[in-house]
């Protein structure tokens, strides 16, 4: 009776574990572990036509912690899409993607506790030619000295 209980609770389990939803892998593009925050991650263009050139969109990014942050490194997965560290007038960059045109420099760029900046991002969607038509994701990472990253991710649908 008892071994019969145990046995049903066992498969309970299993079939909780075998029916979990696989949440952490649908989100793993824009995965971060940094001490920087960012209220949003991810960002969608929606339909975008190569014919329009290119988009911008910005994201803000903050330092909530009690010390200063700095950022090291900023780059792109891919050569269309790059980013510029807005700060205050201050812009620190375009960067693109590490191994286009050399390796991406590294900067050092302190945000102070409590600092907000903007990440620029912008996506050209004519820079892989008739290829590029299709639906795209695309990611920014931020580097921290820390060795952590904020990673941040653009999607769009694209037209000729
Ligand atoms: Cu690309």
């Amino acid at each position: 009776m008892v071994v019969g209980v145990v046995a049903v609770m066992l498969l309970a389990v299993g079939a909780v574990i075998a029916f979990s939803p696989p949440s952490a892998q649908s989100q793993k593009s824009t995965v971060s572990d940094s001490a920087l925050v960012a209220p949003e991650m991810s960002y969608d263009f929606g339909t975008i036509s190569m014919a329009n050139g290119k988009v911008t969109k910005f994201f803000k990014i903050n330092n909530s912690t009690p010390a200063s942050i700095t950022v090291r490194k900023f780059y792109t997965s891919c050569m269309c899409t790059s980013a510029t560290l807005v700060l205050g007038d201050r812009r620190v960059g375009p960067f693109s993607m590490e191994g286009h045109g050399g390796p991406i420099p590294t900067i050092s760029e302190e945000l102070a506790a409590g600092q907000e900046a903007q990440v620029e991002v912008t996506f050209d969607p004519a820079a892989h030619g008739p290829a590029g038509v299709g639906s795209i994701a695309r990611n920014v990472f931020v580097e921290t000295t820390d060795d952590k990253k904020l990673v941040f991710e653009i999607k769009a649908q694209v037209t000729p």
